[in-house]
């Protein structure tokens, strides 16, 4: 560890540092974190964004005994470099290295694991509420940004938290962004607060008037800081905060180390909940993340120069193609209506609005209501699609259930980064949505096998108009095949790819690919396989599954997916239904969460890749084969 830093205790030392020192350890932070995230891929803007606020935090309060719960958890790389991180830094987000989320299995300084938005609340909350019952004694606060106050979680626990008068501290990271720029009345209530000229104005204002007010004034601001209704209430920023139950503090200069710990120490000083409000810039102190804090906020490898991606994408990405596709339907079908939950971009639905503005909708980061208003768009005879990360749609599994599926609305999910997500890790993997959908009534799910299939797939939901459909497809580019007009595809009927009598292997999505390669070693093996591509997990081409299940009398299915409840398990049910034994084994993930490294890495610890399926196809089969073995 070199420089100022190297020379410090952390995080304790940094209480006694004085506010130039704190500045010197703010700047080598920043400084290391960009060069990481050059070299590794990671989070960079809005890590960037809380370098100031991290080091004030640190300064004031004792971690780990005092909770701090990062919301989302991609802004804690700054928190994870000043609590003992720092020479394992450069192994974040890389396989058997540091997770970029906080993970207290990592560290006594994560008090509580995040990867998906709105929870801090809830979990400070929570972590509050033991202390109490423990009759212990520490602080406990939420870190929230703007873009994460948009989630209906957040909103939920402020109402509990305010209600019950928590003895804990919300802190407001508003940057105005969120991963793009955020949306919805809240965000616009808190630029309201954050640039109107006015309020700052009428509050200096009001507090000038009852000062010069000798007795009376003094009183006044006394009364007005205990009675809510006051005049003070009406004029004051934070005024929706206070209303719920919260101390506002702010806004204050998110960079500002002096600021933010003046405004920590009176906050510290109150009873119950308290709100700080805290202003900062997403990507601050690297121009380029300053000027596209969207294009850092997840970034791959980049040129610490020039700031441009490292890797060269050759073939168009699955959520490239989906976005293309979808603005090719849209110009045909001008009931298709879209909606993201506040990833536009990441699920390559910003051309669509581009376009189609007024048949757009980001609902923030509320995936439960964007499916809810996708439903009732389609009960009112519009074509909704709601792309989403699957991950993400775990938050909406009863308004899929209850608001769609019941009602048999015809909703189309677009399920992006579905299946092994790569460097983003276990809160991030998108692992459990053929479970979650394909045991919903009235659901039907596909996954294409390539980016040409996924075009077909995405028309042939829109035309089935018989109920929801969820096409799910991986975080990756696409296998470099021609990309065809758009044209329907046979409902339910999955592709025979391969014949051969010794081994059935029937794969669900991309990973019908390596299913093709790892049949081809088999065959030079001895072993002749046929390969179905399933394209539809839910309805079964049933006819053709038994078919070849009875030629080659025994079957192996591949998905990327859990093996419990998932596709493999549907073909199970499906023989045991027609009352038909073969021997199955279903390659998928296991019984566990899934770490981080790159796709290519996990797909091969989960035996998912060419030369997992074949070892584990050799050894069904009654063949030898070791890894690698060609
Ligand atoms: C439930 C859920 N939906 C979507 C996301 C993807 N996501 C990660 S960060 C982010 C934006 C967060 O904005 P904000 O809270 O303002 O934090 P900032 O990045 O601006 O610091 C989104 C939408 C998520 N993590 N969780």
């Amino acid at each position: 560890m070199e420089g100022f830093i190297g020379s410090l205790k952390l995080p304790e030392e940094l209480k006694t540092l004085n506010t130039e020192q704190l500045e010197k350890v703010a700047a080598e932070v920043r400084k290391y974190m960009i060069q990481t995230v050059a070299d590794n891929g990671g989070h960079l803007s809005a890590s960037l964004g809380v370098v100031e606020l991290t080091v004030a935090l640190h300064s004031t309060y004792n971690s780990p005994e005092d909770r701090i719960v990062w919301d989302v958890g991609h802004q804690s790389y700054p928190h994870k470099l000043l609590t003992g991180r720092w020479e394992q830094f450069p192994t974040l987000r890389r396989l058997g290295g540091l997770c970029g989320f906080p993970k207290p299995s990592e560290s006594e300084h994560d008090s509580f694991m995040t990867g998906h938005s709105s929870t801090s609340i809830s979990a400070a909350l929570g972590l509050a509420q033991a202390r109490d019952h423990n009759g212990d004694d520490y602080k406990v606060m939420a870190v929230i940004g703007d873009g994460a106050l948009t989630g209906g979680m957040a909103f939920e626990a402020l109402n509990h938290a305010g209600h019950i008068k928590a003895n804990m501290l919300v802190i407001l990271n508003d940057n105005k962004m969120s991963i793009g720029s955020n949306v919805g009345s809240m965000s616009s209530y808190l630029g309201r607060i954050r640039s109107d000229p006015k309020y700052s104005r009428l509050k200096k204002d009001f507090e000038v008037f009852v000062n010069k007010i000798p007795v009376l004034g003094k009183k006044m601001i006394d009364t007005a800081e205990r009675v809510k209704g006051g005049l003070k209430y009406l004029i004051m920023p934070g005024m929706l905060f206070e209303e719920l139950g919260f101390t506002y503090f702010g806004p204050v200069d998110g960079h500002n180390i002096a600021a933010l710990k003046s405004v920590l120490k009176q906050a510290n000083k109150m009873n119950g909940p308290v709100f700080v409000h805290v202003v900062t810039e997403k990507g601050k102190g690297y121009h380029h993340a300053e000027k596209s804090p969207e294009v850092f906020h997840g970034i791959g490898p980049f040129d610490l120069i020039n700031g441009r991606p490292l890797k060269n994408k050759k073939n168009p990405s699955y959520t490239d193609v989906f976005g293309n596709t979808l603005v090719e339907l849209g110009r045909k079908n001008l009931k298709i209506v879209a909606i993201t939950a506040a990833m536009s971009a990441g699920t390559g639905l910003n051309k669509f609005a581009a376009e189609f503005p007024d048949r757009f909708y980001d609902v923030g980061i509320a995936e439960q209501h964007g499916v809810t208003l996708a439903a009732a768009l389609a009960a009112g005879k519009m074509c909704p699609v709601i792309a989403v990360y699957s991950t993400f749609l775990q938050r909406a599994y009863d308004q899929i259930l209850h608001d769609t599926c019941l009602q048999k609305l015809p909703v189309v999910f677009a399920v992006d980064r579905a299946g092994i997500i790569g460097e983003d890790g276990e809160t991030h993997q998108g692992l459990f949505d053929i479970t979650y959908l394909r045991t919903m009534p009235n659901m039907s799910v596909m996954a294409p096998a390539n980016e040409d299939e996924l075009q077909h797939m995405l028309l042939t939901a829109f035309k089935y108009q018989g109920g929801p459909v969820a096409i799910r497809y991986p975080r990756d580019k696409g296998v470099g095949v021609d990309l065809t007009e758009p044209k329907a595809l046979p409902w339910g009927k999955g592709e025979l790819l391969m014949q051969g009598e010794d081994l059935l292997i029937i794969a669900a999505g991309t990973v019908v690919n390596s299913a093709l390669e790892a049949a081809e070693k088999l065959f030079w093996q001895g072993i002749k396989a046929t390969v179905i591509n399933a394209r539809f997990v839910k309805p079964l081409d049933e006819e053709l599954i038994i078919n070849w299940a009875r030629k080659c009398g025994r079957v192996i299915t591949i998905e990327e997916n859990i093996i419990a409840g998932g596709f493999g398990s549907s073909i199970i049910e499906l023989f045991e239904n027609k009352g038909l034994s073969f021997p199955v084994k279903r390659l998928g993930i296991g019984d566990c969460f899934i770490e981080h490294g790159t796709r290519a890495e996990m797909l091969s610890c989960c035996n998912l890749d060419t030369d997992g399926i074949y070892k584990e196809a050799m050894i069904f089969a009654g063949g030898k084969a070791a890894k690698g073995v060609t």
